[in-house]
């Protein structure tokens, strides 16, 4: 372990200790069904940290249970006192911002201003998003026009119950915050399974929420691997609803596991996300947005822009300020104060990574900078230094497959339409980026790319009002934004008749 990483461990000590083995149901960590532990480690130098309960079916059943119950109380509230409450979570947030954020990134391993600056802190606001929402969610008064009769019609947003939130290992706790929020807020307890990897941070979640004094089952956190926490969840009949954020492959899986109960589904899933650079660009702010795009969170990111498409005739100079920019960026553990990009989270999603690597060079493209394993200090780690391919073309498995990792591939394109149609030739569709001094381009381009968020002039902004999901294989329903509290909402229509 390094000097800056059992630092950080003795700070959180007492967090890994009541994490240690335990689930969360009615407001009371406890032991699982089950005495089975998953080894949590610290991806920035293998060390294991703590371990977590490997929840089962029937802990996921007690966890409905009190969810059930906790739901009643919950919904007694007025509109405003459930605001009042998520004000408290959002304020408890900022409170424990370093705790979190240490916690987030000796298990993830990202840098730790990353964790407090951005996981943490749009977590905190994302809370405080949906407590104003509390008292603005109302209905509507459709003017009905039946052949007979005088009505009067008004509908209702009502909660659905009981819903099930799965996350993923990359931005546990904010995903988690994302989810938690506007289900909350539309009225629904929760039964929450973050990734087996990562669960530090949405137990430290959990407690704050009840620290908030929210009702005890209110939300509730079953720790354990997908297959079987995960499955029970979306098998269970006690649940309305689940939204789900993780890979394409997961995603299909939900979606037939959950046919039989007809279970209402919000899936955010992988993505192949176009960064495309016109030549009219301001250069230097493509390159840094180019490289925010692909490396933040070590490329772990579900909307990373890891196809960039650079128009012919700047490419070979935009490749030579990427080149120059990638290699300067600082490997190193997440709590270190220089660091600029972390590890991977595991050995086997660097192996995964690296398959990636060799087939890009098998396939012709070519390696301009990274893709090797740091030696020295760093060699526990699961690092890979940032990569970058040129001469790829669009039929090869790095231009199309989800890499989930620090690799870029740079496209080059001839016109405008040329490459909106590229862009639009992945399965996926979750977000896009363009670069552009020509504000007509700008919209033109904007609104024919096929993904749930396209930026203009940066990348990777991203704000608890803006609504975030994909289109095509990267999934249906949204996150955040008005459309997330509505999608943890059913709606009623009420008649009266007025003869
Ligand atoms: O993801 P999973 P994994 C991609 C990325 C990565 C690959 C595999 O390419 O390399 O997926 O990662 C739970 N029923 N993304 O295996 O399986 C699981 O426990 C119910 C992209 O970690 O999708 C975890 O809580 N739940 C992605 C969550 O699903 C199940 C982010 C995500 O795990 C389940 C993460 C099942 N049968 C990985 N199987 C993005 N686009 O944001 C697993 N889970």
């Amino acid at each position: 372990m390094t000097v800056a990483a059992s630092e950080a461990f003795e700070e959180v000590r007492s967090v890994l200790d009541r994490a240690g083995d335990s689930i969360v149901i009615g407001g009371r960590p406890g032991p699982a069904a089950t005495s089975e532990l998953i080894e949590t480690t610290d991806p920035g130098t293998g060390s294991t940290i703590t371990s977590v309960a490997a929840g089962t079916a029937e802990d996921v059943d007690r966890a409905v249970a009190a969810a059930t119950r906790a739901v009643v109380d919950w919904q007694s509230f007025s509109a405003a006192a459930r605001g009042r409450f998520l004000y408290d979570v959002a304020a408890l947030i900022e409170e424990n911002a370093q705790e979190l954020a240490t916690l987030e990134t000796l298990d993830n391993g990202k840098p730790f201003t990353e964790s407090l600056f951005l996981d943490v802190s749009i977590a905190a606001e994302t809370f405080r998003y949906y407590a104003g929402w509390c008292s603005k969610l109302g209905g509507q008064t459709p003017p009905v026009s039946p052949p007979v009769g005088n009505f009067f019609t008004y509908t209702r947003r009502e909660p659905l119950g009981v819903v099930g939130l799965i996350v993923p290992w990359n931005f546990p706790l904010l995903i988690a915050a994302w989810k938690l929020a506007p289900a909350l807020a539309a009225g629904n307890s929760v039964v929450l399974k973050p990734s087996e990897m990562t669960s530090l941070s949405a137990f430290r979640l959990v407690e704050l929420i009840h620290e908030a004094d929210l009702p005890a089952g209110l939300v509730n956190l079953v720790t354990g691997y997908g297959p079987t926490a995960g499955q029970a969840l979306i098998e269970h009949p006690g649940v309305a609803k689940i939204s789900f954020t993780g890979s394409t492959t997961t995603g299909r899986r939900i979606v037939a596991a959950s046919a039989a109960s007809l279970k209402k589904l919000t899936l955010e899933l992988g993505g192949k996300s176009a960064n495309i650079v016109f030549p009219d660009a301001d250069l230097s702010s493509a390159v840094q947005g180019a490289l925010t795009g692909i490396f933040l969170n070590q490329g772990q990111v579900c909307c990373a822009g890891s196809r960039l498409f650079v128009h012919r005739s700047i490419h070979d100079e935009f490749v030579g300020e990427l080149e120059s920019a990638a290699k300067a960026i600082a490997l190193g553990h997440g709590m270190a104060d220089d660091t600029e990009m972390g590890p991977l989270i595991s050995v086997e999603q660097r192996d995964r990574v690296e398959s990636y690597l060799a087939a890009g060079a098998e396939e012709g493209a070519t390696l301009v900078c990274g893709g090797s394993r740091p030696v020295g200090n760093l060699a526990g780690g699961n690092f890979l230094t940032p990569a970058v391919f040129t001469d790829v073309r669009d039929e090869m498995m790095i231009a199309k497959e989800e890499i989930f990792g620090p690799v870029l591939s740079v496209l080059a394109f001839e016109d405008e339409d040329e490459v909106v149609r590229r862009a639009n030739s992945s399965d996926f569709g979750l977000a896009a980026g363009l670069w552009t001094s020509d504000v007509k381009r700008a919209h033109r381009v904007a609104h024919q790319l096929q993904a749930g968020t396209v930026w203009v002039n940066h990348y990777n902004m991203l704000d608890p009002a803006a609504p975030f999901g994909g289109y095509k294989s990267s999934g249906y329903g949204r996150d955040l934004g008005e459309e997330s509290l509505l999608g943890f909402t059913q709606t009623k229509s009420v008649w009266l008749g007025l003869d």
